[in-house]
């Protein structure tokens, strides 16, 4: 990344917007760190990332994404099948008891399908979860062009 796109990222993660828009709270599930990746302007698919902690005594279940940014939003995680990195359709994800679950790049994602257009760095999308115990939480997620926190080292291109 060059030091002007740096600065852009830096500016731009210090909205207050962005900076209100951090974290979200439901009690006892934490939201954090949401983005979603830049694709290509030919991809017609594109993952979100953020994390989820529980600090509660209950396990808690995410059972379904919903956003107005595209046609169907899944649950999906990545595994290793043959020697092959593959991703498949999950019915729902545990967040365990006082325990943590990371959307993350090559493990459980949010996949957007049928986008009606790119989405750029720069812009940012209502994205609904669907929680068993905590029900509804809404999260605004930034597209960046890497991981956040990532900023220093090389990009890898790992699949979506
Ligand atoms: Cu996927």
């Amino acid at each position: 990344m060059k030091l002007s796109q740096a600065l852009m990222l830096a500016a731009l993660l210090s909205t207050p917007l962005l900076a209100t828009a951090h974290q979200h709270d439901t009690g006892t599930l934490h939201i954090d760190a949401p983005w979603s990746r830049e694709m290509p302007p030919t991809a017609p698919t594109a993952a979100v990332y953020f994390t989820v902690k529980n600090t509660g005594d209950n396990a808690d279940r995410l059972l379904s994404v919903e956003t107005p940014a595209a046609g169907k939003a899944e649950l999906h995680e990545h595994l290793h099948k043959d020697g092959l990195m593959k991703m498949q359709q999950v019915p729902s994800v545990v967040i365990p008891a006082k325990g943590e679950v990371a959307f993350a790049p090559m493990g459980y994602h949010v996949m957007l399908f049928n986008l009606p257009r790119p989405m750029t760095s720069g812009e940012h999308f209502p994205l609904t979860l669907n929680f068993e115990q905590a029900g509804k939480v809404q999260l605004e997620v930034p597209v960046l062009r890497e991981a956040p926190g990532n900023q220093n080292r090389t990009m890898h291109h790992q699949g979506h």
